[in-house]
This record gives C-alpha cells, sequence and structure tokens, in this order.
C-alpha cells in the first residue's frame, strides 16, 4: 500500500533528515503556528469533554503519562489489559469526535503517500508533564495493521526514538517539535519507538491547552 517514502524532501527549512526505514514519514514543521495553534484549541475542547486520565498496566501500575481519546473509540488499559472502549472509562459518556481539522491534515498526508480509504476511528491524545516519557512500544492493539497511525506533535521538543521489529533493537533519536508530523505505514506500521524524553521550555506556541502540560501528540487510528 503506498508510495515509496517521500523522503527526503520533507523538511521545510531545507536540512537533511537522517535515513529512516521504509514506512517512515516524517514531516517536520508540517504545520504553521497558526495551524498549531488551532488544533491546541480543539485539544482544549477535547479535555474538556473528555478529561485526561491514567490509564494502568495489568499490575495496576499507572502510566506515566495522562490520556484522553477523541473519535468512536479510544484506546485504554487497566487490570483487564489493552484495549479500545467507546466511552470514557471515568465519566462514562462517548468520547467526543475527532476534530475536522486533524481529520483535514490527515487526508491530506494520505493522499501525499498514496493511501486511499484511510477513515481513522480512534485518536489517542497523549499530554506529557515536564517528565513525560512514553516507554518502547509497538501499537499492536489495532484490528489491521494494514492501516497507518498519524502522529501529530504540539508544545515542546520531545526526543522520539524509533526502532526495529523487536525490542532490542538499535533505536534511531528524532526531535520532534510542535508541528511535526510522523507517520507508520506499510511495513513502518509495526516498528518499536517510544518518547525517552521531553524538553520543557521549548514550545514554540503558548496556549492554554499547554497549562500544566509539556506536550500534546495525537495519534489518529484505524481501530476497527
Ligand atoms: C508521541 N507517539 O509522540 C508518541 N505511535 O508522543 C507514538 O506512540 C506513535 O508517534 C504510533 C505512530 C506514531 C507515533
Ligand atoms: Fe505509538
Amino acid at each position: 500500500m503506498g508510495k515509496a517514502a517521500p523522503q527526503p524532501d520533507l523538511f521545510a527549512d531545507g536540512a537533511q533528515p537522517p535515513p529512516l526505514p521504509e514506512g517512515v514519514a516524517w514531516y517536520r514543521g508540517r504545520l504553521s503556528k497558526a495551524e498549531q495553534i488551532g488544533l491546541l484549541d480543539d485539544a482544549v475542547a477535547i479535555l474538556q469533554a473528555a478529561p485526561l486520565f491514567r490509564p494502568r498496566m495489568r499490575n495496576g501500575t499507572p502510566l506515566i503519562n495522562k490520556m484522553t481519546n477523541c473519535g468512536a473509540l479510544g484506546w485504554y488499559s487497566d487490570e483487564k489489559g489493552y484495549r479500545y472502549i467507546a466511552q470514557h472509562p471515568e465519566t462514562g459518556a462517548p468520547w467526543p469526535p475527532i476534530p475536522s481539522r486533524l481529520s483535514a491534515l490527515c487526508d491530506a498526508i494520505m493522499d501525499e503517500l498514496g493511501i486511499a480509504g484511510y477513515a481513522p476511528d480512534a485518536c489517542l491524545v497523549n499530554a506529557y508533564g515536564a517528565e513525560g516519557r512514553l516507554n518502547l512500544h509497538q501499537d499492536h492493539d489495532e484490528v489491521d495493521f494494514r492501516w497507518p497511525i498519524v502522529s501529530v506533535s504540539l508544545g515542546a521538543d520531545a526526543l522520539f526514538v524509533l526502532g526495529g521489529y523487536s525490542r532490542k533493537d538499535k533505536v534511531l533519536p528524532i526531535r520532534l517539535c510542535s508541528g511535526d508530523v510522523v507517520v507508520l505505514y506499510g511495513k513502518g506500521r509495526t516498528l518499536f519507538h517510544g518518547v525517552k524524553k521531553v524538553f520543557p521550555g521549548t514550545s514554540p506556541v503558548s496556549h492554554p491547552a499547554l497549562n500544566g502540560l509539556a506536550r500534546i501528540n495525537f495519534t489518529l487510528r484505524r481501530a476497527r
């Protein structure tokens, strides 16, 4: 599915991106400041409708970051394991819809990658505090890995690491900035990845959505 990786012409500032594995597209500086603010406005509305919560691992340990969701389905985890659910675990309300600005961005990128028919039904909102991070993981709770995951970063820079198909594989460090978009698709869809750290105070935009938070990341997926 899709065309050859569009690297290395993605960087708005003319810098040379590192060689990326097949099935990884990194659009650095994809969003203007105005577009970033628009998505942060959307984040405020999502957090109002679906307050941040802290999922737990099977053994009861809470994850480091708080999160919430928008879309028909939302990712959740507790003692019963990782899964997608249709209602907020604390309020019982359905998740708010995926904001149209986010769907439009996703559509435009799918167009550029030559991927037709992608209709994300879930969007995880990861909220990082100054000490936020995300352990190395594969996104594998979705039914069909042929559908990509599209990630949008807002707020402070983050040290993102991209590994291989085994947890032990060497990782490539990438500094993700506000307005960057990363797509894992095709062979890249199940690569290990994580966020080693965020760099508080580096956000190019200030916005009420970032009050008490350093970074917000949206990941759009097709869960079912
Ligand atoms: C983050 N991103 O950037 C976490 N997952 O905060 C992810 O876990 C991720 O960037 C799937 C595809 C792209 C990603
Ligand atoms: Fe992920």
